[in-house]
């Protein structure tokens, strides 16, 4: 991790720890088997090391390595579409349970009792009245969350409500064509975990169409999560934040909220503005609030909080001997994390029954008790910061963040139909777009290959936007500022320089557009920019990258954008190269299913040509010049 020197300094001063950096050496060399996914740990008669270039080679079952390799590739689809459905689902309940209480609150409104959800409300109603005509329900909350529910785990054969109001024509055609149009959330993840069962699918092609149909759940799963928390906590609009571990401040009470749902981080963002006081008697300045990973791109959406790091560097913000506390809900946070913070002060607290980590705190946090869950929360910060030990040491690193660019805020500001881009697109000032999601992971320097393709693609004129970790990594380098706007080429700048001046707001270089689930957010967006140039989306000229992916839920959202006609780069090999047939059918025959494929690409430099080439070629088809 050499390309962030303040950071760097940091982990230098505490070679001593353990972290993701030195944790990844020690497990090198990996495995080769599993590195090309053709180990097959799928019954226990294995596992079963299948050589991808010896034919005469099968499992114990007679499996083969394309058996092997589909099997395990759509087995990540299927938990990354776990994951982002099952915050999806949360949020979905906490609606119902909301709306309900809401109904009693107005039957016994001459009671003065407290209701649980005094922290909670429908802040959005405008989303809530699009949203319902949209979907074709009823302008309620309760409306709402049911249909999402049903989206869920629904028994018709009507494909989901979430995808067939959002997809347009010509992909819902193909998709019903390949059978690839899922009808329940939950039934395909448990659809792909029973046809990867030992003796069930081996036949390649089918188990990756499976692995389609999963992915386009997984989107719909994004959707939800997207759709119920704008409803519930605002649909982001531009506003001005920080980004990088500079963000944390030495005479307050630092807490760092980290993980994915926003129903935990809205109500400690909410208490600990009530709590100063309590900070202030402990002789801290205040309660400082930064957040890390996607809740922290949730809450610099909505709120303007700062972001203290993205993914791989979660560990360094404890080392600066200031972070008091730090609240987990779900997904991204290390254990090693956990078990670091016993070397300092810092109280390390998880707060969901299904994510408890060894060595930390357990503060349960559910729709019963949440303003007195965050209360304890913030508590054990302050009581932290009295036991600071440790000089401490902040990086004099932060830049300047212009977020908050949901789809809702680009039409105001590019136009209801994106006439504006349309425009640019056409004329060849802006080449097209490209749609930044993903981790960091140790396999690449952090941020390098992030922020390197984007500097090289804003040169080329290519209209950035970014979510998750990606979008982090841009925040904390400076990207996402007007200052930035030096790295465009001359006809994004024009673009840029026309909308600040119609809007009279400063505008970045790239467009945060939210977390990983709020790719959902991107989806729109390229649905939108399709229908506004009258073509399908295979035909635009996008691409996706995930340029330092680790997780399973990049590899579902990689997935669903191949799915809607995208090129989908990759900047860290997944586990498929143990099956040429796979291979080849991921990166080649895709595209001529669903227009989109697959570019597997571990070198930066490499992958920014090749990912400006696939827009040449999309324009050259649209006879752009
Ligand atoms: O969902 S980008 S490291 S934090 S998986 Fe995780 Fe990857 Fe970050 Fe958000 Ni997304």
């Amino acid at each position: 991790m050499e390309f962030d020197n303040k950071n760097q300094e940091i982990l230098e001063k505490n070679k001593d720890k353990e972290t993701i950096f030195s944790r990844f050496e020690k497990q090198q060399p990996s495995c080769n088997f599993g590195e090309i996914g053709s180990c097959c740990r799928i019954c226990i008669m294995g596992p079963c090391r299948v050589s991808p270039t010896d034919y005469s080679k099968v499992g114990v079952c007679g499996a083969r390595a394309y058996t092997i390799v589909s099997r395990g590739i759509i087995r990540a689809i299927a938990a990354g579409c776990a994951a982002h459905s099952g915050h999806g689902k949360e949020l979905a309940l906490a609606l119902l349970e909301i709306s309900e209480n809401s109904k009693n609150q107005e039957q016994h409104a001459h009671n003065n009792s407290k209701h649980h959800h005094s922290c909670y409300q429908i802040t959005d109603k405008t989303k809530l009245k699009k949203l319902a005509l949209k979907l074709g329900i009823k302008e309620d909350p309760k409306e709402l969350a049911l249909a999402a529910l049903k989206d869920f785990s629904k028994y018709d054969k009507q494909p989901l409500l979430w995808l067939s109001k959002h997809l347009n024509k010509e992909r819902i055609k193909l998709f019903t064509r390949y059978g690839v149009l899922p009808e329940n959330i939950e039934g395909t993840i448990s659809e792909v975990l029973h046809r990867t069962h030992v003796g069930t699918d081996a036949e390649p092609i089918n188990i990756l169409f499976g692995g389609i149909k999963c992915s386009l759940s997984d989107l719909a799963g994004e959707h939800i999560s997207t759709d119920i928390s704008d409803v519930l906590f605002g649909t982001p609009r531009p506003c001005i934040s920080e980004a990088n571990l500079g963000v944390l401040k030495e005479d307050h009470v630092n807490i760092a909220v980290h993980g994915h749902t926003p129903l935990l981080s809205e109500a400690v963002v909410k208490v600990a503005k009530e709590m100063n006081e309590q900070a202030k008697a402990v002789g801290a300045k205040g309660i400082n609030v930064v957040g890390i990973c996607c809740t922290g791109n949730e809450l610099m959406m909505r709120k303007g909080v700062p972001l203290a790091t993205n993914f791989a560097s979660q560990e360094l913000a404890i080392m600066t001997n200031v972070l008091d506390a730090i609240v987990v809900d779900v997904q991204c946070i290390m254990p090693g994390f956990a078990s670091l913070s016993q070397c300092y002060h810092t109280r390390f607290i998880t707060t969901m029954p299904i994510s408890k980590i060894p060595t930390a705190y357990h503060i349960e946090f559910n729709q019963k008790n949440v303003l007195e869950s965050a209360q304890l929360i913030i508590q054990q910060g302050i009581l932290a910061f009295k036991e600071r030990r440790g000089i401490p040491f902040i990086p004099k690193v932060k830049n300047k963040v212009i977020a908050g660019f949901s789809l809702e805020a680009l039409q105001e500001l590019i136009g209801e139909k994106l006439e504006l881009l349309v425009e640019y697109i056409k004329s060849g000032k802006i080449k097209g777009v490209v749609c930044f999601a993903g981790c960091n992971n140790p396999k690449t320097c952090q941020d390098l290959s992030h922020v390197s393709i984007a500097k090289e693609l804003a040169k080329n004129n290519i209209l950035i936007v970014a979510t998750g970790c990606a979008a982090g990594a841009f925040a904390k380098h400076g990207l996402m500022n007007e200052d930035a706007q030096k790295y465009a080429g001359a006809g994004l700048k024009e673009f840029l320089k026309a909308l600040t001046t119609k809007t009279k707001q400063d505008l970045p270089l790239i467009f945060h557009m939210g977390s990983c689930v709020d790719n959902s957010r991107v989806s729109d967006f390229i649905i939108l920019l399709a229908k506004s140039f009258n073509i399908d989306i295979s035909e635009l000229p996008v691409v996706f990258t995930a340029p330092e992916p680790m997780s399973e839920k990049a590899i579902a959202i990689a997935t669903w954008f191949l799915s809607l006609g995208i090129p989908s780069h990759i900047g860290v090999m997944p586990p498929v190269k143990g099956s040429s047939l796979v291979y080849d059918v991921l990166t080649n025959t895709a595209r001529d299913v669903y227009g989109g494929y697959f570019i597997f690409e571990t070198d930066y430099k490499k992958a920014t040509k090749i990912l400006l080439d696939a827009i040449e070629e999309r324009r050259f088809k649209l006879e752009l010049s």
